[in-house]
């Protein structure tokens, strides 16, 4: 008998997390505000709960996909969350998953706070990923449960840490995504086809960056710079990048994703970073330091 789950919220993603549960073989119920989402998961076999208090009695392991952390107060606060353990993958902060793992710890709940890297058609399948943190004995109890949405990676104790590590690597997604777009942008300021732009050029300008590139950053902050390793200094690249600017503007292509990276390396020249490698400018975003 597979581990009896209750998922909390039918979006896409949680109607996505419950197909996966049910696919598994584990007795699934759920819930979702407006009654009726998702009818297809009744006939692979789920049980309808009418409220969420009653979905939550339903099974020790409670999966809670809703839009935004405060849909996540208002519906779990007032249940009896006794002896639960509650896995919170709803897309949060660090600072909001740490209120909500000290809000269930006192209604005597386990929590577990999620991020999830992946988009709906790959829950369950190889690529996906998820990001816990937060009771650890939790997560290994229920590792095997959590393994049929996706590979779970426990990043610590601390019920922020899957959050950052979510948010991080949207971060990265988002700034890629930009740059891809103002690329696009540009191609078709001159009628380039989108398709084979991308796939002849694009992609393989990406592809070779992040596996040259991205290793070496990681490296240099980690270990500090590699004497001499610098092939393409800051004062280089800050002096070419007004040149995407013009272009861009010339083109009819608002510049606007990407004027902040001009003035980061702007900023790094400024600060006497000229000979360095782009490293260096990760350093001048930590505002806290
Ligand atoms: N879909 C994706 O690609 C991403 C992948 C990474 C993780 N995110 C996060 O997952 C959370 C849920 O996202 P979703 O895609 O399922 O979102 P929706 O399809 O818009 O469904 C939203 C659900 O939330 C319910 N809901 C909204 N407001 C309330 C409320 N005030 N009280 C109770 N439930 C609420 C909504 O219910 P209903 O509108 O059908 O009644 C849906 O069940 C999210 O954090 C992503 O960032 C997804």
């Amino acid at each position: 008998m597979k581990t009896p789950v209750t998922v909390l919220g039918l979006g896409a993603m949680g109607t996505a997390l419950a197909r996966a549960f049910l696919a598994a073989g584990h007795p699934t119920t759920v819930w979702n505000r407006t009654p009726g989402r998702s009818p297809e998961l009744d006939s692979l076999g789920a049980t309808r709960a009418a409220t969420a208090g009653e979905a939550v009695a339903a099974a020790e392991l409670v999966v809670v996909c809703l839009l935004v952390d405060d849909t996540v107060r208002t519906t779990l606060d007032g249940l009896d969350l006794t002896g639960r353990t509650i896995v919170n993958l709803t897309n949060s902060t660090p600072g909001q998953a740490r209120a909500t793992a000290d809000r269930i710890s006192a209604a005597g709940a386990r929590y577990l706070d999620g991020g999830i890297m992946a988009v709906p058609v790959m829950i369950g399948g190889p690529a996906a990923f998820i990001f816990y943190s937060g009771a650890q004995a939790a997560f290994e109890q229920h590792t095997a449960d959590l393994s049929v949405l996706g590979r779970p990676a426990f990043v610590g104790a601390d019920p922020g840490l899957a959050a950052l590590h979510d948010i991080a690597l949207l971060s990265a997604m988002y700034g890629m995504i930009g740059g891809t777009q103002h690329a696009l942008a540009l191609a078709g300021s001159e009628q380039l086809p989108a398709v084979g732009f991308t796939n002849e050029f694009l992609m393989p300008w990406l592809t070779a960056m992040l596996g040259s590139l991205l290793p070496r950053m990681a490296k240099d902050l980690d270990d500090g710079p590699a004497p001499g390793a610098a092939g393409s200094n800051l004062a280089m690249q800050s002096a070419a990048y007004g040149n995407l600017i013009e272009a861009s503007v010339a083109q009819g292509v608002d510049p606007a994703m990407l004027v902040p990276m001009g003035e980061l390396l702007r900023k790094a020249v400024e600060a006497g970073h000229g000979d360095a490698d782009l490293s260096a400018a990760v350093q001048l975003l930590r505002t806290a330091d």
